[in-house]
C-alpha cells in the first residue's frame, strides 16, 4: 500500500506557482465527455494492455482490485482552464500494470469504453506518474468522471486522462487520439501552455 505525501507531487509544481499559465482555480468538479457516459458491469469489465508484439495481457475487475494499489493526491488542469488542486484518488500505477510486459516500445495509445481514445508516451506512465483510479474522495469512482476506472495522467492536461479506460495498445509508432487528431496538442504539458498543435 503506497500512501504518496504531497511533497513527492510537490516537485512537479513550479516553485512559486500554484497553478500554471492561463489556468483558474475550481472547487467543484466539472463534467467534460465527448460523448454519453458508457455502463459497464464489473463482471464485464475488463483492462487489456497489447505490447508492440501483440502480446496481451488481461485484468478482470477481481484482478485489477487484487494488485496493489495506492492513495495519492494530484492536481487536475483541464486545457478549458479550469485546475482543481489537492483532488485525493485510489487506484493501481501503471508502474505496477506494465511490471511484467515484455516491451520496448515508446507509445502508449489508449482506448475506452464509448470508443475515445488518446496518445500519451510510455515514459509518461511511468515511475508513479499515471494510475488506472477506481476510487475518488474515498468514493467508488462516479460514472460521469470515468468509473469504473479511467487512466490518471494529472502531469498532462486532463484530456489524457480517459474515462471508462478499456486498454493500452504500446507501439513504437505515435499514434493521435480522439482530441489530438481534432487539433489539441500531442504532447498537452500544462506548464508549458502546450493546448493546441502549433
Ligand atoms: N472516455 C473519455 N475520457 C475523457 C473524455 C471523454 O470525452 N471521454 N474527456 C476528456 C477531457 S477533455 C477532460 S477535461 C476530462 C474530464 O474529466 P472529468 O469529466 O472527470 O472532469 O476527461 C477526459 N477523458
Ligand atoms: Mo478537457
Amino acid at each position: 500500500m503506497g500512501v504518496v505525501t504531497p511533497g513527492f507531487f510537490g516537485r512537479s509544481r513550479r516553485p512559486g506557482a500554484e497553478l500554471p499559465p492561463g489556468q483558474y482555480l475550481t472547487e467543484d468538479f466539472p463534467v467534460l465527455s465527448a460523448g454519453p457516459t458508457p455502463r459497464i458491469a464489473l463482471d464485464e469489465w475488463e483492462f487489456s494492455i497489447t505490447s508492440e508484439s501483440g502480446e496481451v495481457r488481461r485484468w478482470t475487475w477481481k484482478d485489477l482490485q487484487a494488485m496493489p494499489r495506492e492513495s495519492f493526491t494530484v492536481d487536475l488542469h483541464c486545457v478549458t482552464r479550469w485546475s482543481k488542486l489537492a483532488t485525493d484518488w485510489e487506484g493501481v500505477s501503471l508502474d505496477a500494470l506494465l511490471a511484467d510486459i515484455e516491451s520496448s516500445a515508446d507509445f502508449a495509445f489508449v482506448s475506452s469504453y464509448g470508443g475515445y481514445t488518446t496518445n500519451v508516451p510510455v515514459e509518461d506512465l511511468l515511475e508513479g506518474k499515471a494510475w488506472v483510479a477506481f476510487g475518488y474522495d474515498g468514493e467508488e469512482l462516479a460514472p460521469e468522471h470515468g468509473g469504473p476506472a479511467r487512466l490518471l495522467v494529472p502531469h498532462l492536461y486532463l484530456w489524457k486522462s480517459a474515462k471508462w479506460v478499456r486498454g493500452i495498445t504500446l507501439s513504437n509508432v505515435d499514434e493521435p487520439g480522439f482530441w489530438e487528431t481534432a487539433g489539441y496538442h500531442n504532447y498537452g504539458d500544462p506548464w508549458r501552455e502546450q493546448r493546441y498543435w502549433e
